[in-house]
């Protein structure tokens, strides 16, 4: 009720204001910032970095197509595991201190149904296995030698533990010194995590990494956590996190930027909160980076960092792009 009319009001008021050349008004009634009650924008996905561009395009082929947002999101992120340029993603990733690539994932439906792998070695697509994690066990998270068992058992190959020649230069340069110090958006800034709202009104999401660089052997970080690395209510909203995954982990990240939309926050201000809690929580949070991405059950998106430098990439029926996050510590 009322929509269209609503719509033809909003859209002179920002024909008008962009004619004023009134950039600041302009940019606060932008689309992005919208929240009328009657306007769902569906579908839409967004996801982290600019990977997630590469990722939309996949996941939107699905999406504009009237597909089920879990499919895209799974789509979606298989396409920056697939790219062995991708130095924190897949199998291109950079590896722990021993020179083993080890990969984690989750994903989550619009049914609150779950799956995740963790500590995953040599095989290419970790998301999918997390998918096949929650749909065919009666489990969430399968870890290490039992998840690539797991893998194998489903068809999945086992693929070479050999680094790619990009991977093992940097590996044998962090040698010379083997100083392990998470540097915020450096070497640490690929993981790519994604939610989208389908046609249907129905959210998903996922979360795929090699994680943090030359991190301890069996090192897990906050990707393939449900709730800390991604995290989906259908009533509410879904969130993912991308950054150094124990001060996320700290706060059950994503879990809380869900939970604070429950409470009537924006997705921006969510995770702009969830970042000041991080802060809060984490006496090291100068040293590292976090981003937030989220998504409401209305299509409206918001994004925050604590650092410079965090950018998403969104995809609607207005095209694909990217955007800078707004972020803590200026
Ligand atoms: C981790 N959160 O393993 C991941 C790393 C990451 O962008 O997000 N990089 O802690």
């Amino acid at each position: 009720m009322g929509t269209r009319r609503s719509f033809i009001k909003k859209s002179t008021l920002l024909s008008a204001l962009a004619l004023t050349g009134l950039p600041e008004i302009t940019k606060a009634f932008s689309k992005e910032n919208f929240s009328g009650a009657d306007d769902v924008r569906k579908p839409v996905v967004i996801s982290t970095w600019n990977h997630g561009l590469a990722a939309n395009d996949a996941a939107w082929k699905i999406l504009s197509s009237n597909g089920v947002a879990l499919d895209a999101v799974e789509k979606g992120v298989m396409v920056t595991e697939d790219d062995l340029t991708n130095l924190s993603v897949g199998l291109g990733g950079l590896p722990d201190r021993d020179g083993n690539v080890t990969l984690d994932a989750c994903i989550m439906d619009e049914k609150g149904r779950c799956g995740g792998v963790a500590f995953l070695q040599r095989i290419k697509h970790p998301i999918s296995v997390a998918r096949m994690v929650m749909e065919k066990t009666p489990h969430v998270l399968i870890v290490g030698s039992g998840a690539q068992k797991f893998a194998l058992d489903n068809g999945f190959k086992l693929e070479s533990k050999k680094l790619t020649p990009e991977a093992e230069k940097a590996y044998k340069e962090w040698l010379k010194t083997s100083q392990y110090k998470p540097v915020a958006n450096i070497e640490n800034h690929d993981t790519i995590g994604m939610v989208a709202l389908d046609a249907h009104g129905n959210l998903s999401g996922s979360c795929t990494t090699s994680g943090l660089a030359y991190k301890m052997n069996g090192r897990v970080g906050d990707s393939p956590i449900i709730g800390a690395g991604m995290y989906v209510d259908n009533e509410i909203g879904a969130a993912c996190a991308t950054g150094v995954g124990e001060t996320v982990l700290r706060i059950c990240g994503s879990y809380l930027v869900v939970e604070l939309m429950r409470q009537g926050a924006s997705p921006a201000d969510a995770c702009k909160k969830a970042v000041e809690r991080l802060i809060s929580k984490n006496p090291n949070y100068k040293d590292v980076q976090v981003g937030f991405l989220a998504l409401n059950k209305k299509g409206e998106h918001g994004a925050y960092a604590l650092q410079k430098g965090f950018n998403y990439a969104l995809a609607d029926n207005t095209g694909n792009k990217l955007f800078d996050a707004d972020y803590s510590l200026k």
